[in-house]
């Protein structure tokens, strides 16, 4: 019998995937968390039955939520994740050796749990072997309310607008980001398709910039989301994503990114037309 797995991204359309079973499956006071085996992109995290991550995939959204921000602001040092449990966000800021502390604040902490478990190549660095990030389980609204003026980059790296993700897509969350960000601070959240989500982008960038001077749209191409054309927020205090980015700087970088590059760090903020007309 073949096993298949589909996500559907409208009403008549999904993405389907043949699975060769069901690694762990259950629920969490806030979701429900699904990690199953794929033939073609490998082990996959679900939350309420939407694909988080592929083993397959997951380095352009992670190179991509972390290395445009990390590379235009001059000096990162206090670098707070937002949400993203599989430690695939932290994995790529430690790559960046002047980050002193990486904190992730994830409100779900079984979601890290299973992801230690199940997905160690995103989860090596939230184990508790390095002594550079520390963890929080706490919803980020509450963490970041704590902890004003303390951040050089928030990244917020969450699930779809519905169920617990409601809140990191309005106003009230990104005024309480801004307080939490030092004076030259930025942050980067996913923001997803301009293809199938234009109503929810407008309303979040529309909140984004009734609080940040600067905010900008890139993009990623990730082939397990809805249209495989995904999109990220550069809201930024001070350094814009293009004009202040210093290319020798990302071009000299020390590690390798197989998604992220100099030249691409430029490319991901031309749109298409009907993209800027979300933003
Ligand atoms: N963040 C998930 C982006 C939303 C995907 N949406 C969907 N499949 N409908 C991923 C977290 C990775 N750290």
């Amino acid at each position: 019998m073949d096993l298949w797995y589909t996500e559907k991204h409208s009403d008549n359309v999904g993405i389907t995937m043949k699975t060769t079973g069901t690694l762990f499956s259950g629920k969490s006071e806030f979701q429900q968390l699904d990690i199953i085996d794929t033939l073609e992109y490998g082990k996959m995290m679900l939350l309420d039955g939407l694909v988080m991550v592929t083993e397959r995939d997951e380095f352009v959204y992670h190179d991509m939520i972390a290395h445009p921000a990390l590379f235009v602001h001059p000096e990162p040092k206090q670098v707070l994740v937002i949400g993203g449990g599989d430690g695939g966000s932290i994995r790529e800021i430690m790559k960046h050796k002047g980050v002193e502390l990486a904190t992730l604040c994830e409100i779900d902490g079984l979601v890290i749990e299973k992801s230690i478990e199940l997905l160690p190549s995103m989860a090596c660095e939230i184990d508790g072997s390095n002594p550079r990030v520390k963890l929080h389980v706490d919803d980020g609204l509450a963490y970041i309310r704590e902890h004003q003026n303390e951040f050089d980059i928030i990244l917020v790296d969450s699930t779809d607008p519905i169920g617990p993700a409601v809140g990191l897509f309005e106003e009230d969350f990104y005024r309480l980001v801004f307080g939490a960000l030092k004076e030259d601070g930025i942050m980067v959240a996913q923001s997803e398709s301009p293809f199938y989500h234009a109503e929810i982008q407008k309303n979040m960038y529309k909140n984004l910039r009734a609080v940040f001077p600067i905010v900008e749209m890139y993009q990623a191409f990730i082939p397990t989301y809805p249209s495989g054309f995904w999109s990220f927020a550069f809201a930024s205090k001070k350094y814009h994503p293009v004009k202040d980015f210093d290319r020798e700087r990302a071009a000299s970088r020390d590690f390798y990114t197989k998604y992220y590059n100099e030249d691409l760090h430029l490319g991901a903020f031309m749109l298409p037309t009907f993209a800027k007309e979300n933003i």
